[in-house]
């Protein structure tokens, strides 16, 4: 019976080590949520890396041993690895350009791309340890992308698909990058490559056909005597969970309390992982024109931002961080009162029983990345508004921008419009947010995450039969 195995950089489990040995927790991430649906069943699996440095033999083999009864495989990387593969190639150079950020913050250094070989040959090994003929591979995302053709040299006949959860730049950013080509090739050997948006697709398909001597038709391309199709598969959530959330007790429980606190303030949410492709410089200085250009909403309004932890060991990353908190302090210490804090601000993670509060609770919700692949926090907000109310603003910049058409859409570099988008929200009409909110919801509703996976399993289902009968023709 052929088997998929699912693989991303990062398996879909939390490890922490502690006085008593490891402990492990699952990921509530919707990429978990979605192929849990998958990798559970029968005898798939999951490749990736556990996300700890573990050095000892026999804690691997304990971790390894422990990790089998989840279904979960895991590729182990040693700290220079994490250094030069993680943070050095997919988090200095590929996050980077793939998010249109290449003078400030590219590194192209050659140590960088020789650990990135290193490491995708080692998911390669680990995949070879278990794949047979027949068998379906689904590799998630830019730390990955040689990892397709690795694959497919050593075994012909396997599905491979490939899905990249970030923006592809168009063809004027990706040729900036030294190994453009290698990295183009690495792909070439999956037979789907998925991506959020129609745009990504049109950008691939340009780098490739400019890179590459390979003949691109539409959306199929064909190298030597493989033909591979690459297609847009907009990425749902677990929209079941967001709409059933606020119903449990304690969910209400939290939504009462914010509800307390906040009773003669509309609240405005932002919620974001620390990155700087996440527009949160920008968005405080349009929430700052608001409070300066209009005094009336002191006192009436409150902003609740929350920015998530992430690669704060990176220098840019803790610079931003910096940035931050000294933005949120001067707003703060500006235009406070003695009853009011315009701006909430946390540096940490919430429990998705508060985010789910959170979400039920906010007047508004400003989602204004410079650049995102799809953006999840966007359909999470939607789905959590059971009553259908609520404003969602949103960045053209966001791939979720080109589903949720019936948000206020902005350009996250016109500080005016976002200002004047959140005026706009702050005073929609209620038939108005009900119309709007009804339509995004039906979308989300529709578009989940468990339709997500099997549009993208039929599709690589049906290009391994497209190629088949094009052998026999
Ligand atoms: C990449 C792409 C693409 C946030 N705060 C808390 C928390 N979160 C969860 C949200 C959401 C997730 O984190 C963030 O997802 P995004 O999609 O917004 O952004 P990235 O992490 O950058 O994801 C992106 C995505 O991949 C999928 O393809 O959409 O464009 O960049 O699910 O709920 N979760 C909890 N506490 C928090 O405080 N529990």
């Amino acid at each position: 019976m052929p088997k998929t195995i699912i693989v991303s950089n990062r398996l879909p489990v939390k490890i922490s080590k502690t006085d008593d040995g490891y402990v492990f927790s699952s990921s509530e991430g919707g990429l978990a949520t979605g192929l849990g649906s998958v990798y559970k069943h029968g005898n798939n699996k999951w490749i990736g890396w556990p996300g700890i440095e573990v050095t000892g033999q026999h804690d691997r083999e304990n971790i390894r041993h422990q990790l089998d009864e989840m279904s979960l495989v895991p590729v182990f990387l040693e700290q220079e690895e994490i250094n030069q593969y993680y943070e050095g190639f997919s988090n200095d150079v590929l996050w980077p350009v793939f998010h249109y950020y290449i003078s400030t913050y590219t590194v192209y250094k050659q140590s960088y791309w020789e650990y990135y070989n290193i490491v995708n040959r080692k998911f390669r090994d680990e995949i070879l340890k278990i794949a047979e003929p027949g068998d379906v591979i689904w590799i998630h995302d830019y730390q990955l992308l040689l990892l397709p053709s690795l694959v497919r040299a050593e075994l012909a006949d396997v599905s491979i698909g490939f899905f990249l959860h970030i923006p592809f730049p168009s063809h004027e950013m990706f040729r900036n990058i030294p190994w453009r080509y290698e990295l183009l090739e690495g792909l070439m050997g999956a037979d789907l490559i998925g991506l959020h948006t129609f745009d990504d697709v049109r950008h691939f398909t340009g780098s490739v056909s400019r890179i590459l001597p390979v003949t691109v038709s539409a959306n199929i391309i064909t190298t030597g005597e493989r033909s591979l199709v690459v297609e847009s598969f907009a990425m749902g959530i677990d929209v079941n969970k967001y709409a059933t959330l606020p119903l449990k007790k304690n969910v209400k429980d939290h939504i009462s309390a914010i509800k307390e606190a906040f009773k003669n303030s509309k609240l405005i949410l932002s919620i974001d992982r620390l990155d700087y492709s996440k527009g949160i410089l920008q968005r405080l200085q349009a929430f700052e024109q608001l409070l300066q250009k209009h005094p009336e909403y002191a006192e009436k309004i409150t902003m609740y931002m929350i920015v998530v932890p992430s690669r704060d060991t990176v220098p840019q990353y803790a610079q931003l961080r910096d940035e931050i908190d000294k933005r949120v302090g001067n707003i703060n210490a500006l235009y406070r009162k003695m009853d009011w804090t315009p701006i909430h601000y946390y540096y940490r993670s919430f429990p998705i029983e508060m985010l789910s509060a959170l979400y039920a609770s906010a007047d508004v919700c400003l989602v204004t990345p410079m650049r995102d692949g799809m953006n999840l926090v966007s359909k999470e907000y939607v789905a959590s508004r059971i009553n259908d109310d609520g404003v969602l603003v949103l960045s053209e910049m966001a791939g979720a921008s080109k589903e949720l058409i019936d948000a206020l859409i902005v350009n996250p570099n016109n500080i005016n419009e976002v200002c004047e988008a959140i005026i706009t929200a702050l005073n929609m009409p209620h038939d108005e947010q009900k119309e709007r909110m009804q339509q995004m919801r039906a979308l989300v509703t529709k578009f989940n995450i468990l339709h997500w996976v099997k549009i993208f399993m039929d599709k690589l289902k049906e290009v391994k039969q497209m190629q088949r009968s094009m052998q026999t023709r």
